[in-house]
């Protein structure tokens, strides 16, 4: 895989340059620096957060982990990157950098922030035509640039990110198959009654990533938990191996930046929830063989919410005509969340709303509030799909507050409720054959 990417990544770059090159003569600048990023320092700490590095910048090149850096872009030139050599006895010294990539940009090797100003002076540019990329607001000032992100270049950079390059779409099937063996790891410590925690070190341990590597916190839930959208702890006690359990795990890992975003479901000893698990996954498969050109993912999300109420009528968690069980929209009740996102350098990849280079942007339908993805699917986009069905005794109890209570069968949803609810979440490279890069 290595390898394949090394050989894809000329011709990525080369489509980076030229969304650059366009951009860059339409916003009329004339170069844009990008800042790696740096990680933040604690509230009177001397104790840094995890690095994330700017995606804008890991866009161009595999490098992950180096703060401090920049890289300019100029029309018609090599790109130049400004790379951080620290003097520090404090931490592994860094080394120049290497890698199948280098030889594409100008490096230069700089130790600190006079340095860069040296370098920098050796381009030309009026600080009213160089366009900044980075969180850091003020460092864009003290290099006298004024256009800081600006909304125009930001735009047309965005919109074309979510469509992926070969070498893109290699780093998100690596990441994919890096993520895959942690669920296998952690499905195995589930199902030996090992507790959540030892669960989520299970996954660690497989993919050889620790918890600042990994895109996103894995979410590890057993029994009800499972019910909990973006549950952010790891229970510490081990399981009543007496008793059936339901797990659900959403969990990804990186590739040179590229996030994978896998959610699986397992049962230990409950024929409910296998049942469940199986529906829900032919449900969502059905969908992921539709990710194709031409298709408008709100409607993808709204053909989804169709099949959560045909789950739900099968599995008698609602009752009543399926005229009325349609109009009311009880599905999103059961599912409240988007059908998926974007995925790429960030885990919701940017620009899920956006409809055009300009910036357009399409909100989707006020009862769907929470859908990432609005644009109609073209050719190489990477895309989520992860419906789920749960019980969330909050929404329920809006929807009966709201008069829908007669739609709810409450012997059913008191007994899915200890085991929590599903979701099945894959990562689909959108094609005419669609390809499902989890499975
Ligand atoms: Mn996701």
């Amino acid at each position: 895989m290595f390898t394949q990417c090394a050989t894809l990544y000329p011709d990525h770059l080369q489509r980076v340059i030229g969304i650059a090159e366009k951009a860059i003569s339409a916003e009329q600048c004339d170069s844009i620096l990008i800042h790696s990023g740096a990680p933040k320092l604690a509230f009177l700490d001397d104790y840094h957060g995890p690095y994330k590095a700017n995606p804008n910048f890991v866009w161009w090149l595999p490098l992950t982990q180096s703060p401090h850096c920049y890289l300019l872009i100029q029309t018609g030139q090599k790109p130049v990157l400004l790379y951080h050599l620290a003097d520090d006895f404090w931490h592994v010294p860094p080394q120049p950098p290497t890698g199948f990539w280098c030889d594409h940009f100008d490096i230069h090797l700089c130790s600190d922030l006079a340095q860069v100003k040296r370098e920098l002076s050796q381009y030309q540019s009026t600080s009213t035509q160089r366009a900044w990329i980075g969180q850091d607001v003020e460092l864009a000032k003290e290099l006298g640039i004024s256009k800081i992100n600006p909304q125009g270049l930001m735009h047309r950079l965005h919109y074309n990110r979510a469509i992926k390059s070969q070498y893109e779409i290699a780093c998100l099937t690596q990441a994919n198959i890096i993520a895959l063996a942690g669920h296998e790891a952690a499905k195995r410590a589930f199902m030996a009654g090992k507790s959540e925690f030892e669960t989520q070190l299970a996954f660690l341990a497989a993919v050889q990533q620790d918890q600042t590597q990994i895109p996103y916190r894995s979410i590890v839930g057993f029994g009800h938990h499972s019910a909990i959208l973006h549950y952010q702890h790891y229970d510490y006690s081990v399981q009543d191996m007496g008793q059936p359990q339901s797990f659900l795990i959403d969990a990804g890992t990186q590739y040179y930046g590229y996030a994978s975003d896998i959610t699986r479901c397992h049962s230990r000893g409950s024929k409910l929830y296998q049942n469940l698990i199986n529906a829900m996954t032919q449900a969502q498969r059905s969908i992921c063989f539709m990710v194709k050109p031409g298709v408008n993912f709100a409607d993808l999300h709204h053909q989804m919410h169709d099949l959560v109420l045909d789950l739900l009528e099968t599995f008698k968690l609602v009752q009543g005509s399926r005229d009325e069980l349609a109009t009311s929209g009880i599905s999103s009740a059961f599912f409240p969340h988007g059908l998926g996102h974007l995925l790429g350098l960030q885990v919701h990849d940017i620009g899920g709303w956006q409809q055009d280079e300009l910036g357009t942007a399409q909100e989707p339908p006020s009862s769907h509030r929470l859908l990432r993805c609005t644009r109609t699917l073209e050719k190489n986009m990477v895309v989520t799909i992860e419906p789920g069905l749960y019980v969330i005794d909050s929404l329920l109890k809006k929807w009966r507050d709201n008069g829908f209570g007669h739609l709810l069968n409450n012997t059913a949803i008191d007994q899915l409720r200890p085991l929590g609810g599903v979701r099945i979440e894959d990562n689909v490279v959108v094609a005419d054959q669609p390809i499902n890069l989890s499975i």
